[in-house]
């Protein structure tokens, strides 16, 4: 075997390898419709919705959030009882393999708490999904008023 030829072959088992890697370990979900609502004037939270899909054959566990404009991130679902809305406090998200879940106005939701400023519309923020495979994903969510 020529040394050029011992070469090539290195290079590819390893790009076999790297490509197996990737496709194991990292799962990165699409993100759509990303948006945090504009809360009123003196409002100490503010909500984000997000709809993650999953093109993986696993499923994908989020086990908390971050992000560096708030102090705490949780996730919540709103329900109504006897027509009040109340907030329930949910441990993870799973997003379930080849399938997608949906974040939106009166059903699950990001809580941003503890803003350092209030957050002004138009302005991007920066968040970071921590899944339980211990990887993280950072998506971008613009502050709108509304879903438009
Ligand atoms: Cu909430």
């Amino acid at each position: 075997m020529s040394t050029g030829t011992f070469k090539c072959w290195c290079a590819s088992i390893f790009g076999i390898f790297a490509l197996l890697y990737c496709a194991s370990v990292f799962a990165e979900l699409r993100i759509e419709n990303a948006w945090v609502k504009l809360a009123p004037p003196g409002a100490r939270a503010n909500a984000a919705y997000v709809q993650l899909y999953n093109s993986s054959d696993a499923p994908v566990v989020i086990q908390s959030l971050s992000a560096t404009c708030c102090a705490e991130l949780m996730l919540h679902r709103t329900r109504y009882v006897n027509d009040k809305a109340i907030m329930e406090h949910l441990d993870q998200l799973i997003v379930p393999a080849n399938g997608k879940i949906t974040l939106a106005p009166g059903g699950m939701h990001i809580m941003l708490l503890g803003a350092r400023k209030p957050l002004q519309q138009g302005e991007q923020i920066e968040l970071e999904l921590h899944f339980a495979s211990g990887q993280q994903q950072t998506i971008h969510l613009p502050v709108k008023a509304d879903d438009d």
